[in-house]
């Protein structure tokens, strides 16, 4: 289990390589992630942690991160290539196991899928899911006092929110074609269980 020293650590690093703003948006999403690990009886230290880690990657440039997907054997779809900042979310996955050893393929995992999502997550990959969106620090949109309460009510309803938030506000910026197929997939399955 993470060790508060490993939490030192990490932070120290977070601290270095991440902008003011990330940064406090990442200490935001690791808060609201214990939050609803707490509140679902889910590991609150992994969660701390995988709320930390998740946005590790974000302030790497674009090449750097092609250049690391290369060499660790990534690949990178059509659609990262022509929208590279969803690539933060593989390649941090990939540092969080090469730089800070995490072995946990849940913490992984919900690194790898947070911005995107995929169908039939865990409940570590919803909470990082749904914290990231929600947490302190964001602008206020329409819609998020709505998600922040749903989100401790109903984990799947919040996710499903934050799903039509996000494709119609992909929508609207006229880029309909550069919605990743999983963002659509992880929309289309939540749609269906909800019925
Ligand atoms: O890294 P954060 O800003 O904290 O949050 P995030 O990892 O969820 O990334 C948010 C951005 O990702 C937001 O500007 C919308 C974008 N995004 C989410 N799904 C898709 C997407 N962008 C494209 N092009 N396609 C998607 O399917
Ligand atoms: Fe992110
Ligand atoms: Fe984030």
């Amino acid at each position: 289990m993470a060790a508060s020293f490993q939490f030192h650590e990490i932070d120290r690093y977070l601290r270095k390589t991440l902008d003011k703003k990330r940064y406090t948006h990442t200490l935001g999403v690791a808060n609201t992630a214990a939050c609803l690990a707490m509140r679902y009886s889910s590991d609150v230290n992994k969660a701390y942690l995988a709320g930390l880690l998740h946005d590790n990657a974000k302030c790497i440039s674009t090449k750097k991160k092609m250049a690391i997907c290369q060499k660790a054997g990534l690949s990178i779809s059509k659609i990262e290539e022509k929208n590279p900042e969803l690539l933060h979310s593989k390649v941090g996955s990939y540092l969080a196991k090469q730089k800070f050893h995490i072995e946990d393929s849940d913490i992984l995992n919900a690194i790898c899928y947070h911005t995107t999502g995929r169908p039939n997550m865990s409940l570590l990959e919803k909470i990082i899911f749904v914290a990231d969106y929600m947490e302190p620090n964001r602008k206020i949109i329409p819609g998020l006092d709505q998600i922040r309460s749903m989100a401790f009510q109903n984990l799947d309803n919040a996710l499903l929110l934050i799903l039509e938030n996000t494709l119609s506000y992909i929508k609207k910026k006229d880029r309909e074609t550069d919605i990743d197929p999983m963002t659509q997939k992880t929309y289309d399955y939540y749609k269906k269980g909800s019925k």
